[in-house]
């Protein structure tokens, strides 16, 4: 399929010089914002365009920041026409599932094989630090969401803000009229410390390409597209329930914020931080890190049980106890005790100063912390 796809570019990328000369590209349609309640304003009154192109890019673009993702800090970065943003070009359009070796550094809103010369799909973007209404708006916005998800994050306020929006973008292959459509936004913003990711969806319609064996008249089934965060180091990562299956054409309808339509994220540290909770006593706890230093003193961030300030956190780790405190509504944090020996413990925590015992699902969960020598020695778990 990809020789196949290549042989099909080569003769469209042919196609495409003549018909730029010929200015015959598909007309943008005119852009009406889909759910101004949603969407940052864009467009080509406020907005920059990418390039029309099947797996393309951008282009190298410098920041005016620093942003802060997965423990980097990254000073350009290219916006790639298959649905994602990182400092790597993706070209790629058959997705493999996260994590991904090899460096690639990605925040995925909807990677799969957009194709911008099919129809009159565009994507904008622009970096919103200008004085203008527009730019503001986006700051304001990202600061907000920012806000309503990490509630104890009060003094956050972005001081910088990226928007791309894919806007009724079709895929590679499409052979039905009118084509499926997609549309869907991203916000970065940082306060130069801390930054975050705003997913935003409007109507999803396909999730593959052709050469992803997707079906070319509705752009579902194959390899589907994938949405979340890749550190390039073949172990961090994350990806919303549903990404890269056929489930994921209805991530409109599905949210960690409890907006059906929007998702936020925490991005600068090695954990991405989802605001989700859950009063289901079964649900995994996933942060971390899971290893601590045999003499102890490693601060742990446990999230996914629902949290509340009057909660009296107590975290046993493998029978000794410490008293931990809240994170925010998502997560606590306790600080591992010392341990004179290696192994892993089982990490448990109770919501109301351990009086529950352990086993009553209902005030805890668990993980197993691995207890190393040093960070160095051994791998997260
Ligand atoms: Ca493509």
């Amino acid at each position: 399929m990809a020789v196949l796809k290549l042989n099909n570019i080569a003769i469209i990328c042919f196609m495409i010089a003549v018909n730029s000369i010929r200015g015959e590209f598909p007309q943008p349609f005119p852009v009406v914002n889909p759910n101004p309640a949603l969407f940052v304003d864009f467009g080509p009154h406020v907005d920059q365009q990418i390039p029309i192109s099947d797996d393309g890019s951008t282009g190298l673009f410098t920041i005016s920041t620093e942003f802060p993702f997965f423990d980097n800090l990254y000073d350009s970065l290219f916006v790639s026409v298959n649905g994602a943003i990182g400092p790597r070009e993706i070209g790629t359009y058959t997705l493999k599932p996260f994590p991904l070796h090899n460096g690639v550094e990605m925040i995925a809103p909807f990677w799969a094989d957009v194709d911008l010369r099919t129809n009159g799909g565009r994507i904008y973007y622009r970096e919103a630090i200008a004085d203008t209404e527009a730019d503001e708006d986006c700051q304001r916005r990202a600061t907000i969401d920012v806000k309503d998800a990490f509630p104890t994050l009060t003094d956050y306020a972005a001081k910088w803000c990226f928007v791309v929006t894919w806007y009724r973008v079709t895929f590679y292959g499409v052979k039905s009229t009118p084509p499926p459509e997609n549309t869907f936004q991203v916000l970065l913003s940082t306060d130069g410390k801390r930054s975050f990711v705003s997913f935003i969806y409007g109507d999803i319609t396909w999730t593959t390409g052709r050469a992803s064996d997707g079906n070319e008249m509705t752009g579902l089934g194959g390899k589907p597209a994938q949405v979340g965060f890749n550190a390039g180091d073949g172990i961090n990562h994350f990806s919303i329930p549903g990404s890269y299956t056929d489930d994921i054409v209805n991530i409109e309808k599905t949210s960690n914020v409890g907006t059906p339509g929007k998702w936020v994220f925490r991005v600068d540290n090695s954990d991405i931080q989802d605001p989700t909770c859950s009063s289901n006593v079964d649900r995994i706890i996933t942060e971390g890190p899971r290893f601590s230093s045999f003499l102890g003193g490693k601060e742990i961030t446990i999230s996914g049980p629902c949290l509340d300030y009057h909660d009296q956190i107590i975290c046993d780790f493998g029978g000794k106890k410490v008293q931990g405190k809240l994170g925010n509504k998502h997560s606590a944090k306790c600080v591992a005790p010392f341990r004179g020996e290696l192994g892993n413990v089982e990490l448990k925590i109770s919501l109301d100063d351990g009086i529950t015992t352990p086993g009553l699902l209902a005030s805890y969960s668990h993980i197993h912390i691995q207890i190393i020598w040093t960070r160095e020695l051994s791998e997260p778990l």
